[in-house]
């Protein structure tokens, strides 16, 4: 197949999701065209079978904002009919959806371009659902050939709010081999000299993820007499606050912000456990790579995470806002390495079971096969 992806390039877990598809995609004999503002951050390597298209735009002086939904449509419909793309399929409703029925609508009759959308999270939850925004985003759904949500959660909640409910669930994967985990013994000696347990947090900092709250539960876990320090891997809005609560709490010297880093593997393989407090998650994608990694996860019970992290077993779910139950389950986990080790064994496990490449990818490509075998047949949607 000749596919279209867009995705949002340089933040988010959708963006991640999207690039890597398309990768797992072109091993597996297909080519890839990927459409977008700038190349995406997770796209090394282009080739013959990943290729990436720029959308370029026009500036003028009657635009206080340059119509990128527009461009970007234009951008699609181009590359459909040059590269005589089977189905273009973007990730996050807002605005790519949208732009993907332009284009597919700018082409007929001379050409069928299905489009599928997949739902990562706030595109529904949060964005989507905010009135200005929730008539175009129930439009862009409704009119896609093909909607895929990365939970069971996510599709409940868009039915719950949108009244659609045509919608497959494919849910995030993790390559097996590139995520494991790895001997980093000199990046372990340097984020935990003195050989303390290390929590680790990976997020893009945005309030959503409550990253303030890790520094609270690091304070209440050393206030229990366990000498923990932090890991705090990514960067954004937020990063402030943690940093100010961090000197507030006295616990400054035992945290580590490292900014954004390209390979989060390494942070995770010497990481003990991973702190994901967040707000809303859909899914979770950075608690299914620690998993991978073998480092049971402490996260909210909400959205999509209770589908990744079994309670318990692969990791302790509490409330949001739960600093007690949070930092004592830190604390325990951290103070006993023998049940945290087995935890660590049961949740790789468990991700690589459940949520691969192989088991993943798979269903992507049988879903497109279906949404162009239908758009064939009845082309006048
Ligand atoms: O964080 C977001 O809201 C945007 C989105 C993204 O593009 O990063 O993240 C969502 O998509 C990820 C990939 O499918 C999911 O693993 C995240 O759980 C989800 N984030 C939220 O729902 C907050």
């Amino acid at each position: 197949m000749n596919i279209g992806i867009t995705v949002y390039p340089t933040y988010g877990g959708s963006g991640i999701v999207g690039s890597e598809l398309g990768k797992e995609l072109a091993e597996r004999g297909h080519t890839v065209h990927f459409i977008s503002s700038a190349l995406p951050t997770r796209l090394t390597q282009l080739g013959e079978r990943v290729r990436f298209h720029e959308v370029e735009m026009m500036s003028y002086p009657l635009f206080e904002h340059q119509p990128y939904t527009l461009a970007l449509a234009t951008k699609m419909a181009d590359v459909a009919e040059t590269e005589n793309l089977d189905l273009l399929h973007v990730h996050y409703a807002i605005p790519h959806s949208i732009s993907a029925i332009l284009a597919r609508e700018s082409l007929k009759p001379r050409r069928t371009l299905p489009v599928v959308t997949t739902l990562h999270g706030t595109d529904i939850t949060l964005v989507g659902a905010d009135r200005s925004y929730l008539p175009i985003t129930r439009y862009g759904i409704a009119q896609s050939d093909g909607v895929t949500a990365v939970s069971h959660y996510l599709k409940q909640a868009t039915a719950e709010t949108f009244q659609f409910e045509h919608i497959a669930v494919i849910p995030n994967f993790i390559c097996a081999t590139d995520y494991s985990r790895q001997p980093r013994e000199e990046l372990r000696r340097e984020l935990s000299p003195a050989g303390e347990p290390l929590l680790v947090h990976v997020s893009n900092f945005r309030p959503v993820k409550r990253p303030v709250d890790c520094v609270e539960i690091l304070a209440r876990v050393r206030e229990q007499g366990v000498g923990a320090r932090l890991v705090m891997v990514g960067d954004g809005s937020e990063r402030g606050r943690a940093e100010h609560r961090a000197r507030c709490l006295g616990v400054e010297r035992h945290c580590t912000f490292v900014g954004k880093q390209p390979r989060i593997t390494d942070y995770l393989s010497v990481s003990d456990v991973l702190l994901l407090p967040s707000e809303q998650e859909s899914f979770g994608l950075a608690a299914l790579e620690a998993l991978a990694c073998e480092v049971p996860v402490i996260a909210s019970r909400v959205g999509g995470i209770p589908e990744v992290v079994d309670d318990g077993l692969t990791g302790c779910l509490a409330e949001v806002g739960d600093l007690e139950k949070m930092s004592g389950d830190a604390a325990r986990l951290l103070s006993d390495e023998t049940s945290r080790r087995e935890m660590g064994r049961r949740a790789r496990a468990s991700a690589v079971s459940r949520y691969s490449t192989d088991l993943v990818i798979p269903q992507y490509i049988d879903f497109y096969e279906r949404v162009i075998a239908a758009a064939k047949e009845d082309p006048g949607k």
